[in-house]
């Protein structure tokens, strides 16, 4: 389906993928592929009933065969994946940096598709190991599409992608024994760090709460390379792209990550999925950074190096519009599967820049998908059209499903007048920006890309208290398990070039020798953006279990509730037993979750209501659900019964543990402003 003239609007794509979706569940007769309607569909055509399957029962053979067929390659990187549908609304134009179409006049929107994914896991792995996370959109402009193939983190592991296919072995599991899954907690990625010392920056990030995001709704985004804007006059400027949450940026704590990869491991997908359906729509605001030509050399680091952010704080974040996701997909396969991005997919108004990483993605995206996809026509799988006309010479290739007409498929041409004809710049055409390039061919790392440890110092310097514990944490676990103990002295000895106190707390867990303290990067500055202790924070959309046993404070209770969910706090019923539960006023509350099919895990606080009859295994359970949810410094609500239980597990009563000493009101209000603040980190753990 070709759309020739209608003009781009929020639902365009939406109105384009209706023309191929099929209901094939709302009372649809079966056919084969070929249309022929089928009176048996369970057992195969043989020769008498007991004898051989004919060869001619081609309904069953088309049937298995199909099925045979049904497995396309994973991703060779980001396999596991989730994505939804949205919008993206323009604030201001941008119309002094850029020609984009889609950035120039505020309030026009853009349908948008995105998708989010862990690096390392194969397809079918867990949602929450430690990893980088993808974050990629696809803008169906009206001058085509525009991808912005994005990551949770500003930075890479390398500063040129010729080393990508070795980070990528390196970290994957190992090939003689394909362990671990979905981990970097192992030998060859230490090994391959330690002999890679650009990679310190990001192994910083990695080891950060960044790698462990609470939803995909409280991620950041970054295009990490500087790209650049061309306005209409062929002026540049560089730019790096930032999605920031609305919800602000969260996570998970390890131990928490680690148990839910086994009690769910499609959290954030299913995070997303239901907050989607719920009406709790992702969003995020589009933000730029913006650099004048003539400043490319003022920094002490090179821009164009791709382990290296631009201090938010130097260079601000200007934030020019929003993107909502807010429609679910309607077959994985179809949407998150077949979508192929790229990060050449640009338009008329955005650029490249020499950023070695970025010229080397260039080529492997289109490369990846000829095989993933099967072939040079995935532009044509619905998910991957465009919304405006697409024309050109190209023709045939496995799976093609345009009819190009004519006689004609090559310029120059008489015969078809040259159509389709080129476009000159003024009217859309694509112009490279005209670069000045000079120098020779080599094979060299540019010395303004030498500095590893700068920033990945400045990231620490940023981090609060907490933070820098959990990176200490973080190293000693992954590192930890690295069985061949040089390359474990190796890494201390790397992040001893970072800062001696977060070498010396990894050398005293892993055994082995402190580094001396004068390697030490010598920055001071630190960058406040960079903790997410100045995100926002918020109770909306927080997960709520309230844990109720029959005879439970009916007033109380359903008051509570009603507060929690007006302030948008989503709310969970919790007990012993699925259904009905009777509180002291005879009145019930359904329980939607117990103890079995649902743990403190997967909520963000707990209000332990209780009940009075509630019997020796409710209280245990009830008891084990406070005591977790207090180890990962969640909010804690106790009423009657609870309160009982929270004195009797001996948990220090320190911040973040709401005490119903009050009216219901008051509270649902400190329990509401102790779900917004999430975390309590000076609880220690008992
Ligand atoms: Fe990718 N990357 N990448 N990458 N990347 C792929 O393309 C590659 C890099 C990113 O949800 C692959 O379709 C190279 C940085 C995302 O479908 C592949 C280099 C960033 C996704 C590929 C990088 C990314 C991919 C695998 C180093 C953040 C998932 C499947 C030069 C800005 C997109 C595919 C989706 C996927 C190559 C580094 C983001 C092999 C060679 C830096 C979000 O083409």
């Amino acid at each position: 389906m070709i759309n020739e003239d209608k003009k781009v609007n929020a639902n365009s794509k939406n109105e384009q993928l209706e023309y191929f979706r099929s209901a094939d569940s709302e009372d649809k007769e079966l056919t084969t592929n070929q249309g022929v309607k089928l009176s048996e569909d369970e057992v195969s055509l043989t020769a008498g009933e007991r004898g051989p399957t004919l060869m001619e029962d081609f309904h069953f053979r088309e049937k298995m065969t199909h099925f045979d067929h049904e497995r396309i390659p994973e991703r060779v990187v980001h396999a596991r994946g989730f994505s939804a549908h949205g919008e993206f609304e323009l604030y201001e134009s941008m119309k002094p940096y850029t020609k984009a179409k889609f950035l120039q006049n505020p309030n026009v929107k853009t349908p948008v598709f995105t998708r989010f994914s862990t690096v390392v896991g194969s397809r079918g792995s867990k949602d929450t190991p430690r990893d980088v996370r993808g974050f990629a959109t696809k803008f169906y402009t009206e001058e085509g599409n525009f991808d912005l193939v994005a990551n949770n983190f500003p930075i890479f592991f390398i500063q040129d992608g010729m080393k990508f296919p070795d980070v990528v072995h390196a970290i994957k599991p190992e090939p003689h024994n394909e362990m671990p899954q979905a981990s970097g907690a192992h030998d060859t990625f230490w090994d391959w760090v330690s002999q890679n010392q650009e990679s310190a920056h990001m192994v910083m990030w990695l080891m950060s709460d960044r790698a462990i995001p609470r939803s995909f709704r409280m991620m950041e985004g970054f295009g990490v390379h500087a790209f650049r804007f061309v306005n209409d006059e062929g002026k540049a400027h560089f730019v790096k792209f930032h999605w920031k949450p609305v919800l602000g940026t969260h996570s998970l704590v390890w131990d928490e990550a680690e148990k839910l990869g086994g009690k769910d491991p499609d959290f954030n997908r299913r995070d997303l999925w239901e907050s989607i359906n719920m009406g709790n729509y992702a969003e995020y605001e589009l933000g730029v950074q913006i650099l004048e030509e003539k400043d490319e050399f003022k920094f002490d680091f090179d821009i164009l190096d791709s382990t290296k952010l631009w201090p938010e704080e130097d260079v601000p974040v200007r934030i020019i519009g929003k993107m909502t996701l807010n429609r679910n997909v309607d077959n994985v396969f179809a949407e998150n599967e077949q979508v192929a991005f790229h990060v050449g997919n640009v338009v008329p108004g955005i650029d490249f820049t020499n950023d070695p990483l970025l010229q080397t993605r260039l080529f492997s995206y289109t490369d990846t998908q000829l095989l993933r996809l099967g072939g040079p026509n995935f532009h044509e799988i619905p998910i991957n059209r465009p919304v405006c006309p697409f024309h050109n010479n190209q023709r045939d290739g496995f799976h093609r499903q345009t009819i190009n007409k004519g006689q004609v498929s090559y310029r120059n041409n008489a015969l078809a007048g040259n159509s389709p004809h080129t476009v000159d710049e003024k009217n859309g055409g694509f112009a490279h920006y005209q670069e000045k390039i000079e120098g020779r061919k080599i094979q060299s790392r540019s010395k303004s890309f030498e500095d590893h440890f700068s920033q990945a110092k400045l990231f620490w310097n940023s981090m609060s208290n907490a933070e820098k514990q959990h990176i200490i944490d973080g190293f000693s676990f992954e590192v930890g398990k690295v069985q061949y103990k040089p390359v474990q002295q190796k890494i201390v000895d790397m992040f001893g070039k970072v800062d001696h106190g977060l070498a010396a707390a990894i050398a005293q867990k892993l055994d082995v020798s402190v580094p001396p303290a004068n390697i030490q990067s010598k920055v001071t500055k630190a960058s406040p953006a960079l903790s997410q202790e100045n995100t926002p924070k918020l109770a909306e959309t927080r997960k709520t279990a309230v844990i109720i046993s029959d005879g439970f404070n009916g007033a109380e209770v359903k008051k509570v509730i009603e507060n929690l969910q007006t302030a948008k706090v989503q709310v969970a019923i919790l007990s012993d037993r699925l259904g009905s539960i009777t509180a002291d006023d005879n009145s019930t509350l359904k329980a939607k979750h117990t103890f079995l099919t649902d743990s403190s895990v997967a909520f963000d606080a707990v209000y332990i209501a209780g009940g009075t009859k509630a019997d020796k295994m409710f209280e245990k359970k009830a008891k084990m659900f406070m005591q977790e949810a207090f180890d990962h410094f969640k909010p804690i609500a106790v009423s009657n019964e609870g309160e009982q239980w929270f004195k009797e597990k001996q948990l220090p009563s320190k911040t973040g543990v709401v005490i119903n000493k009050q009216q219901p009101d008051d509270f649902s209000k400190q329990f509401i402003d102790a779900i917004a603040a999430h975390r309590f980190w000076d609880r220690s753990i008992s």
